[in-house]
């Protein structure tokens, strides 16, 4: 097999501000309990588990009021902390494995990458961009614009965690799977030159080629590549706990394909898997495919 050889560290986010819909909080227990853990050691793997952060539960809506963005000082709080913690975990020599929770933790996680890595590759694997910022945002929901904060845009206190900091690089980034980018998302995606394989290209070239141009594009120059797969990037039919879905997404199989050619490039050095909603779930399934795509990207073969 196409093990990683490095020990991995689990670590929970049980993070919903960022999606204002509770629920997603129950993530990282649902992939625990899908058998992860067990799953990772067959394959051979030392796992230390560092537990769940701790996210308050907000006493009521609360937003700032310059702006439409919610939960923001939470959010930046909890992206501290898990920056603090990623940044540890590769200090020793482990392979982060953050289990979300919504998708503003990649917020956290990428910053925390950058204090080792000069030039991260970014695959961003979701139905949406998550490019808005207070400006374009529709919701002002976090979880919408994480990938642009990490790229440097946004509110400052969001931009400002884990302190001056190195930014992703428009150029060293590709979305994979978008079928929803809003209108603002879509004029800062072609503004910054941000490569995006739409179900439409995935459809036209099919997962394997999209995959190895996805890769050239993100090995280039960088020092490291980060997968951060939203479930919601998967068709709602096969996975169907998330927050918000959105039809005509990436198959169980394109997706399995999608991780299978990304394990065989041995290039990934941190992942992270958001937006599993065990309460609109059936059966804890989207869980038992994160634990699936999981086990697939860290090297688990057929045969
Ligand atoms: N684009 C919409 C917004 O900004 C919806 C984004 C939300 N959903 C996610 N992110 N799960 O990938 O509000
Ligand atoms: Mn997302
Ligand atoms: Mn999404
Ligand atoms: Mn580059």
């Amino acid at each position: 097999n196409s093990r990683i050889r490095q020990d991995v560290s689990l670590i929970g986010v049980p993070m919903d501000l960022g999606a204002d819909r509770r629920g997603v909080d129950m993530g990282p227990s649902a992939i625990r309990c899908a058998g992860l853990e067990s799953r990772l050691e067959q394959l051979g793997y030392a796992v230390h588990d560092e537990g769940d952060l701790v996210v308050r539960r907000a006493k009521a809506y609360s937003s700032v009021p310059e702006s439409n963005l919610k939960y923001l000082y939470e959010i930046v709080r909890v992206n501290e902390e898990l920056a603090e913690a990623v940044a540890g975990i590769i200090a020793r020599k482990r392979f982060p494995l953050v289990l979300g929770g919504d998708h503003s933790i990649a917020i956290g996680t990428l910053a925390g990458i950058l204090r080792h890595k000069e030039n991260v590759g970014v695959i961003w694997y979701d139905a949406h961009g998550d490019v808005n910022t207070a400006d374009t945002s529709p919701s002002g929901n976090i979880h919408g614009m994480a990938l642009a904060v990490a790229m440097g845009y946004g509110h400052p206190a969001l931009t400002g965690i884990g302190g001056e900091r190195r930014k992703v690089k428009p150029d060293n980034v590709v979305i994979v799977g978008s079928r929803s980018l809003d209108p603002g998302e879509q004029r800062f995606l072609k503004e910054k030159g941000v490569t995006v394989y739409t179900m439409h290209e995935v459809d036209r070239l099919g997962v394997s080629r999209v995959m190895e141009q996805t890769l050239d594009q993100v090995t280039r120059g960088t020092d490291g590549v980060h997968l951060s797969l939203d479930l919601d990037g998967l068709d709602p039919k096969e996975a169907p706990g998330v927050g918000t879905p959105i039809p005509a997404g990436m198959s169980l199989r394109e997706s399995l394909l999608a991780v299978e050619i990304l394990s065989d490039a041995g290039v990934v050095t941190s992942a992270e898997f958001v937006e599993v909603n065990p309460t609109l779930d059936i059966r804890n399934e989207t869980a038992k495919i994160a634990v699936e795509l999981i086990a697939s990207l860290l090297g688990e073969k057929i045969m």
